[in-house]
């Protein structure tokens, strides 16, 4: 039987991901952390990565979330800071977001489905499945408080992990995302990026664990941001071996993993990957 474990993280270690132009994927205390990045047009390129994703994996436990089942915000009453979903809970945090396209008075994430708002938020991931590119349904929106904690817990043992961000990193801020005590800061590497923007983020956990934090923020409020398309999973094709050795099998098409090596050979994260990978520690 599979035995839980808990993710072991040394100290706390930062890397930059450059990632408005190219995709990229690094290793962090064994946590690979791959970024695709997608202008707010290529919605159904960005539909087709996550399904690529979930096919490569051939997860053997599977929890997906994209938020169809919640209420959307209306006038006055929608769903705030969701504390069940299907891959655990979601509050904000830092501090409260007070734009133009607050709901309320700011203090709480909301879910959405005011999908032409002109702030660059929208549904990316359909349930049921719609055509692809389909903008009609739900998301999580930061409702532009500075961060999101999403606490994952109460799903089983799980390696893997992916979802989208739409939105990030538009007006000024710096996004990052901590995994656990493994910080991967501002994404975007100090660039703004496109009103609009989405990317799917897939994480491969060095070890199975059957709870994690995952803070999802800028370096500043405002910045509104929506998460979409939640995939929490535990894979056996994957694995990452410290200290910075990612694979799947097979080797070839292995989104998350940091490319496709030669067969039979492990692919050393922090070299070139699937789309080139750009990240390096910080020191
Ligand atoms: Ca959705
Ligand atoms: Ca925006
Ligand atoms: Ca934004």
């Amino acid at each position: 039987m599979f035995g839980l474990v808990r993710l072991r993280v040394g100290a706390v270690a930062a890397a930059i991901l450059v990632l408005a132009t190219a995709a990229g994927a690094t290793t962090v205390n064994g946590i690979n952390l791959t970024v695709d990045p997608f202008n707010r047009g290529k919605l159904t390129e960005a539909q087709q990565d996550r399904a690529n994703y979930l096919a490569s994996h051939r997860f053997d436990s599977l929890h997906v979330e994209t938020f169809e089942g919640f209420q959307p915000w209306g006038v006055g009453k929608g769903t705030q800071n969701l504390a069940r979903t299907a891959v655990g809970s979601f509050k904000p945090y830092g501090r409260t977001g007070s734009g133009n396209s607050v709901v309320g008075k700011g203090t709480k994430l909301q879910v959405r489905d005011d999908n032409h708002m002109k702030w660059g938020r929208y549904n990316s991931s359909n349930t049921p499945a719609l055509p692809p590119g389909l903008a009609d349904g739900n998301w999580l929106d930061s409702n532009d408080n500075r961060g999101i904690k999403w606490r994952i817990k109460g799903v089983g043992p799980f390696n893997a992990i992916g979802f989208f961000v739409i939105d990030a990193a538009d007006v000024g801020g710096k996004f990052s995302i901590k995994v656990g005590k493994t910080l991967f800061s501002d994404l975007a590497d100090g660039m703004r990026l496109k009103n609009g923007n989405i990317h799917f983020i897939s994480i491969l956990l060095p070890e199975a664990v059957d709870r994690l934090t995952i803070r999802l923020s800028h370096n500043i409020h405002n910045d509104g941001f929506g998460v979409d398309g939640a995939i929490v999973g535990r894979s056996p094709r994957c694995r990452c071996r410290r200290p910075r050795r990612c694979w799947c099998r097979p080797w070839a098409s292995s989104p998350g993993c940091g490319g496709a090596p030669a067969p039979g050979r492990p692919n050393p994260t922090g070299t070139t990957g699937r789309a080139g990978i750009t990240g390096k520690p910080l020191r």
